[in-house]
Parts: C-alpha cells; structure tokens; sequence
C-alpha cells in the first residue's frame, strides 16, 4: 500500500511543502492518541480547570493549537501560521516560503460525548517580496490554496489531502503510517442527503428558507425527490461524509446576530474545505459566489457555508438569484 511520504514521491509535490505537511500529520498522530485515552487523559471539560488531584487541565482544542504550533512554527519551511484559536498570525521562520492556517480541532464541542472531531489545515504560499509576515500576509483568496486538508479522528483516523491535483484519502495505520486508501474521490454531482441546523430555520433569510421548505417537500415537491437528513455539529465529520457518498452542507447567514457573516470562517473552514470539495468534483459557494472567490479582509472573517454535490449547491445559488 502507498504510504503519504511515496505518494508524494510520485506526484513530485515540492520536499518544502512535504515537510510542512508532515509537521502537521505528525502533531496530529499526538492528538489522535490523546483524543483516544478520552477521559483517562483528564483532558475533558474546561480549559484552566482544576482536576481532582488539584492539577490545572486544558481543554483539548488549547492543547492541540499548542502542539500545532509548536510543530509548525520549529518548522524552517514555515513562514507563518493562523490559527482559529489565536487574536493575530504569527511570523515564522525567515527562509520559510509557506504559511499555514488551521482549526486545531474542528468540532471542540464535541469532545465530551466522544463524537468525532478533526484538525483542518490549509496551506498559502508566501508572497513574493514580503519581507515581515504579519496578519494582513494570510488575507488572501482561498484560489490561492496550495494544500488544503483534514485529519479526522473517528473510529479510524483518515486524512484527506489535496495539493490541486485532486483528492486522496489515507488511513493511519497501526505502524504509525497514513496509507493511501482513496485516490481522485469524486463527490457524486447529485444527492437526496442534507445537512443543516434546523433549529435555526426562523433566522435565515427568505431564500434559504424556501429552498429548505421546498427540499422538505419531498417527492410531491418542486425538488422531486425525498430527501435524508443528517447534522453531526462537526464540519469535518460532515465533510468526510459529502466525499464519501455526497450531500449538501449548508451553515447559511442567520439573524441571529446580524453583524456576523454566518457561524464557519473563511481562512479555517471555508477555504480549505471548499478547496477539497472543488477538487473532488463538487461545488462551495456563499450563495452569491464561489467561497474560493472570497477576497478575505479580516484573518477571523465568517463566510455562510453551502458546499457538497454540484446540482444541489447550484439550486442553492438559484433560489438566491430570484
Ligand atoms: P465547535 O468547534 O465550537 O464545536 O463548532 C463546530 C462548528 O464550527 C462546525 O464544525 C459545525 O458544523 C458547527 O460549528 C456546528 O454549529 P451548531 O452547534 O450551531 O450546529
């Protein structure tokens, strides 16, 4: 079986950004196998909580943003990172041409009822003649992705890779090493399958909540189809599933605080996800346009998510449009 390092071997993916990618499957090993000791870790509950012995725990998202860090940052191919859980980017080595952002685990609030969670990655070029990286550095579209990815830690922990030339998927063995187990996936162009958060129906605009009555509709409605219904609370988990056997994904704007954009953001969640999604074939857009096409003006932007199998995310786009 191919392992990670041979497969891109023989895609010939630049050594610099293999060593990235690297640093960040290696911390996610270290997370993995924290996530699995559960609450023998006495990683559960709150961060800076006191455990009964007296000792200060941290929640497991704090933990594996430090380790990422860590990782990526002692890394001389990176330029700098971003993360979901930081105020600002951080600068890192001179000679590094990559900068990566990331969620350091996806789904955090999932944790304590043992449902699976992921780390999503993505990985940005750093620009020509930039001589300090700073926040405004990452502020670029998600067009401009070199990798983009996840690790998800189910019952087995699989990552899914792109570098632009498709999608791949890897198992991580017992020896430690991911081995190939997918290669150019393809999310099916149509699907009877939908995920969203009903509870916020009343707070989504007009057009969200017609495609939604309509899809609900089932066969006797305009859509013709019955659809199934499946909301994990984990886009990662969520994803996985959409390029397994397809769907659509949608976390749309709401009202309920109309200053935000919508819940996910853009440099950890969108973009990334919307790169694999692309590449396997399916379609992202923020109902007005493809979320790759964003121009991101701020490191912690929020984006309204639809993603998944072309023809429904494009009758997404049409109730939009009228
Ligand atoms: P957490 O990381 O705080 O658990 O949030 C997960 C998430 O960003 C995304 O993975 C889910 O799709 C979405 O939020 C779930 O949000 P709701 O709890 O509002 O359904």
């Amino acid at each position: 079986m191919l392992s990670l390092n041979q497969a891109f071997e023989q895609s010939q993916v630049d050594p610099q950004l293999v060593s990235v990618v690297d640093s960040i499957t290696i911390t996610c090993k270290n997370i993995a196998e924290r996530l699995r000791g559960g609450a023998l870790s006495g990683l559960y509950g709150s961060a800076e909580q006191e455990n009964v012995q007296g000792e200060i725990q941290k929640k497991l998202d704090v933990i594996s943003n430090d380790l990422l860090k860590q990782a990526l940052l002692a890394n001389r191919n990176v330029a700098g990172i971003a993360s979901e859980e930081e105020e600002q980017a951080i600068a890192g080595n001179a000679e590094g041409q990559y900068l990566v952002t990331f969620d350091p685990l996806d789904g955090s609030s999932n944790i304590d009822v043992n449902v699976t969670v992921g780390t999503i990655f993505s990985v940005l070029a750093l620009p020509e003649n930039c001589t300090q990286v700073t926040t405004d550095t990452f502020l670029q579209a998600g067009r401009k992705q070199i990798a983009a990815g996840y690790v998800l830690y189910g019952p087995s922990v699989i990552l899914a890779i792109t570098t632009g030339n498709g999608v791949a998927m890897y198992n991580l063995g017992s020896d430690g090493v991911f081995y190939q187990t997918e290669d150019q996936i393809q999310v099916p162009e149509t699907t009877e399958e939908f995920a969203i958060n009903m509870s916020n129906q009343r707070f989504w605009q007009a057009p969200m909540q017609n495609y939604v009555n309509d899809l609900l509709l089932g066969e006797k409605g305009p859509l013709g189809k019955r659809f199934n219904m499946r909301w994990i609370a984990s886009m990662v988990a969520e994803v996985h599933r959409i390029l397994t056997r397809g769907g659509i994904f949608m976390y749309p704007y709401d009202s309920r605080d109309p200053s935000k954009a919508g819940k996910l953001r853009l440099m950890y969640e969108g973009n990334p996800m919307s790169f694999l999604i692309e590449q396997a074939g399916g379609a992202s857009s923020d109902t007005q346009k493809p979320i790759m096409d964003v121009e991101p003006n701020h490191i912690h932007q929020r984006v309204p998510v639809i993603l998944g199998s072309k023809e429904e995310v494009e009758r997404v786009n049409r109730y939009h449009q009228t």
